[in-house]
């Protein structure tokens, strides 16, 4: 999937609450990650953020079910799965995919999704927000998050 045409976002969280719930793999990816979550939280106001750290991309369903029901506003998940030689990927980004899908559907919170799916460690640098990436995909996770929020308000 391409990255070109992603919405330039801009909104306005003040007041609410958000966690983040990140996976541990890939550590240096995940920094990134984090970072760029952070970054995107703060620029749209969002002052009342926890951060929730799980093993692995598999348990990110989970720690986003109970953030949801906990009654925060939105959940952002971030993890990183890399191709190995077994069908263990698809597994584990299958797991994780619907899992986040279904916490956000069925509770009404919004969940960003920033999980990223690769087959190799350039790909995720590359998409990690940090220096000499290409794409930021903890931001837009979290902008994407914030905006959903936003965008229900109206319904
Ligand atoms: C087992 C596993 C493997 C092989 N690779 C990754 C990965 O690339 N990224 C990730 O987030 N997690 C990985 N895991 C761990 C699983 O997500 C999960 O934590 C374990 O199977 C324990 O439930």
């Amino acid at each position: 999937m391409s990255g070109a045409g992603a919405p330039t976002i801009t909104v306005d969280g003040t007041g609410l609450r958000v966690v983040v719930v990140a996976a541990s793999w890939h550590t240096v990816v995940m920094d990134g990650l984090l970072a760029g979550a952070r970054r995107a939280l703060a620029a749209a106001n969002v002052t009342d953020v926890r951060e929730v750290r799980v093993p692995g991309s598999f348990e990110l369903p989970v720690a986003a079910a109970r953030a949801a029901a906990a009654g925060v506003d939105a959940v952002v998940a971030l993890g990183v799965v890399i191709r190995g030689g077994t069908p263990h990927f698809e597994y584990v980004c299958s797991a994780a995919t619907q899992g986040l899908s279904g916490v956000a559907v069925t509770t009404g919170i919004p969940v960003g999704f920033g999980l990223l799916t690769c087959d190799d460690e350039q790909q995720a640098l590359d998409r990690a927000g940090l220096p000499g990436s290409s794409e930021d995909k903890g931001a837009e996770a979290a902008e994407a998050a914030v905006a959903t929020v936003v965008a229900l308000r109206a319904l």
